[in-house]
């Protein structure tokens, strides 16, 4: 191709990625959708626990209610192009040399797209279903804060798999660094905390709420290694977006939902108590 009639383009601007986002239904409707789910569940969640008086209680119902308000950030992140970017794949992976068409412009460029802004905010929404989690099964500071810390670095160093574009295989050691965080966090899941919530009278719903969190959380590992960012089985950015935004509907928001209902019906089955925040010494 001539100069004149190859449009690739080197750099692609923050507008550019808001265009192409605004312009690729499949790629587009999986960040929309989010935003409303999140902003309709805070809403319905606020609703659901209104007349919520125990402290505790409540501390369960904020925290679930703070992932949804973590995916409205999320989200408008990715849709305003803050958030996601054209990313240059290194020799080895499957979409090296690959070049992604704008939706807008029609221009090619060098890269595939990375939705990295996800990775960084589940960071910040993890951790509460984690906390929601730990709080229902009456556990300890210990291992809530164990979780929460691994289950940060899992997010983390995602993040990190994403963005690296030096070399193949440190993308690997990345992903391989977080898969081992994320194996501490099953662990807590499976073996430490169904036995506390045992003791606590809340096995039911503890063990519904830790199948639903560790077959979705591996859903979304083994995702983002068939995903345009890992191995490419699924090449599609807009299918592999819409495969975490489907998870995300279910890890997210239905799991929110089972955790203000079941408080909302048992509160006394988490409440601390009467003395519960009476004095500073209450956890
Ligand atoms: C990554 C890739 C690196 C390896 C692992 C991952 C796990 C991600 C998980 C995400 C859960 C997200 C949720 C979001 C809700 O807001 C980062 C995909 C282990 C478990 C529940």
């Amino acid at each position: 191709m001539s100069q004149t009639t190859a449009t690739v383009v080197a750099q692609v601007s923050q507008q550019d990625m808001f265009k192409h986002v605004l312009n690729d239904p499949l790629l587009g409707s999986s960040i929309y959708v989010n935003i409303a789910l999140a902003g309709l569940t805070l809403l319905l969640f606020v609703y659901m626990a209104r007349s919520l008086t125990d402290p505790r209680a409540k501390l369960i119902v904020v925290s679930v209610m703070g992932v949804s308000a973590v995916s409205i950030a999320s989200y408008t992140g990715l849709a305003s192009g803050l958030t996601i970017g054209i990313l240059e794949m290194p020799e080895g992976h499957a979409m090296y040399e690959t070049t992604t068409e704008l939706a807008h412009s029609g221009e090619e460029v060098d890269g595939t797209v990375s939705l990295w802004g996800r990775y960084l905010t589940w960071a910040f929404s993890t951790p509460f279903i984690l906390l929601a989690l730990g709080l229902i099964a009456g556990s300890n500071l210990t291992k809530i804060f164990t979780a929460i810390v691994f289950d940060i670095g899992i997010m983390i160093t995602g993040l990190a798999a994403a963005l690296t574009t030096s070399s193949y295989p440190m993308r690997w050691a990345w992903y391989g660094i977080s898969v081992t965080f994320f194996l501490v966090v099953v662990y807590i899941l499976l073996f430490e905390w169904p036995e506390d919530a045992r003791q606590a009278g809340t096995a039911d719903i503890f063990n519904t709420l830790k199948i639903l969190t560790v077959v979705l959380w591996f859903g979304y590992t083994i995702w983002w290694a068939l995903g345009n960012e890992g191995l490419a089985v699924i090449e599609s950015v807009g299918l592999t977006s819409w495969g975490y935004s489907a998870f995300d509907i279910v890890a997210k928001y239905l799991f929110s939902f089972l955790v203000v209902k079941y408080v909302v019906d048992n509160v006394e089955k988490v409440s601390a108590g009467s003395d519960y925040g009476a004095t500073s010494s209450a956890i």
